[in-house]
């Protein structure tokens, strides 16, 4: 029975140059204080906190040419992706503390080099309330965390398209979201051209969260390989986490947030994580990192009873 990885990394990008509210900034150091490094080691793992990384400030620019803070976005996308690539190298588990969702493609970048390098194919499990899946052209706000999926796929400046070991530097049909409910009108037509695999909350109301998560976690088991998993804590209710700078009411509640978390252990796939658009600056006391360290645990293995089905084999 495969059980956590024994070593995790955790590394810190404590920027909101992606976003255009500030105080993602602040996310890494309240999943500290919130105690994530202890839950972890509660369960068993070794747990190497690898500090924070050093970027630049946030210029809180006005968007140029469709992209705000484009440069200083490029750069801390940079450090993401060597940090990601050097813990996945040392044969840990990285655990990426965001930070704004603009680092995902540095966070993917590093992931997709060392799953190249090592022959395996790589697939995405997106946990967001947000397809971000935008360019300039479709883009309302010219926020860059709003359009990482869409750089990954190869769309966006060339600054991080090629940030990664290919342009694209992800196969967009290997990307599946789960909780997704706020999606721009132009942006649906380049989620539906690309391929991704798309659960949203409609598809949750009418299945459950259950039989979504079989199904979300079968197509990645069909990829095989590495899965990362990109935890936008967006994706949850705003009432049980308002620590977001972007909440959109409808999401996952409690229960079902467990579920998909308990769910993503037993399939037995993750090897990579972000905790991403965490904003203490609209939390109430530290609350939304609680939850979600509390979630993460979950997904590391965290159980009410000790299971006997864990590692089941999700079919369609
Ligand atoms: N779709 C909107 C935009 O592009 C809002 C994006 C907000 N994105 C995040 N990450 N918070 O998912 O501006
Ligand atoms: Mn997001
Ligand atoms: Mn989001
Ligand atoms: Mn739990």
């Amino acid at each position: 029975q495969k059980t956590a990885p024994e070593r995790v990394s955790l590394i810190g990008a404590p920027t909101d140059v992606g976003a255009g509210r500030r105080g993602s900034s602040m996310g890494p150091e309240a999943l500290r204080v919130a105690g994530l490094h202890k839950m972890l080691r509660g369960l068993g793992m070794e747990v190497v906190d690898r500090g924070d990384l050093i970027g630049p400030l946030n210029p809180e620019e006005k968007p140029v040419n469709g992209y705000r803070n484009l440069k200083e976005v490029a750069a801390w996308n940079g450090l993401v992706r060597d940090a990601m690539y050097e813990a996945l190298k040392d044969g840990d588990f990285p655990i990426l503390m965001g930070g704004d969702h603009c680092l995902a493609v540095g966070s993917i970048a590093g992931v997709a080099k060392h799953c190249h390098e090592a022959g395996k194919s790589l697939s995405v499990l997106w946990l967001d309330a947000h397809a971000d899946f935008n360019t300039p052209d479709t883009s309302p706000s010219g926020n860059i965390h709003g359009m990482p999926i869409a750089c990954l796929a190869g769309h966006g400046p060339k600054e991080l398209t090629g940030l990664g070991h290919a342009v694209p530097i992800l196969d967009p049909t290997n990307v599946i979201q789960v909780g997704i409910r706020s999606v721009d009108a132009a942006e649906k037509e380049l989620v539906a051209e690309n391929g991704l695999t798309v659960y949203d909350m409609r598809q949750i109301d009418e299945h459950g969260m259950r039989r979504v998560m079989d199904m979300a976690l079968a197509k990645a088991a069909e990829a095989g390989g590495h899965m990362h998993v990109s935890f936008d804590v967006d994706f949850l209710d705003p009432s049980i986490a308002p620590g977001v700078p972007t909440t959109v009411p409808g999401g996952p509640n409690y229960r079902e947030a467990q579920l998909c978390m308990e769910m993503i252990y037993d399939s037995g796939l993750t090897c990579s994580l972000d905790i991403m658009e965490l904003n203490p600056a609209f939390d109430r006391g530290n609350m939304t990192a609680e939850l979600a360290v509390e979630l993460v645990s979950s997904l590391f293995g965290e159980q009410t009873l000790a299971r006997t089905h864990s590692n089941r084999k999700y079919s369609l």
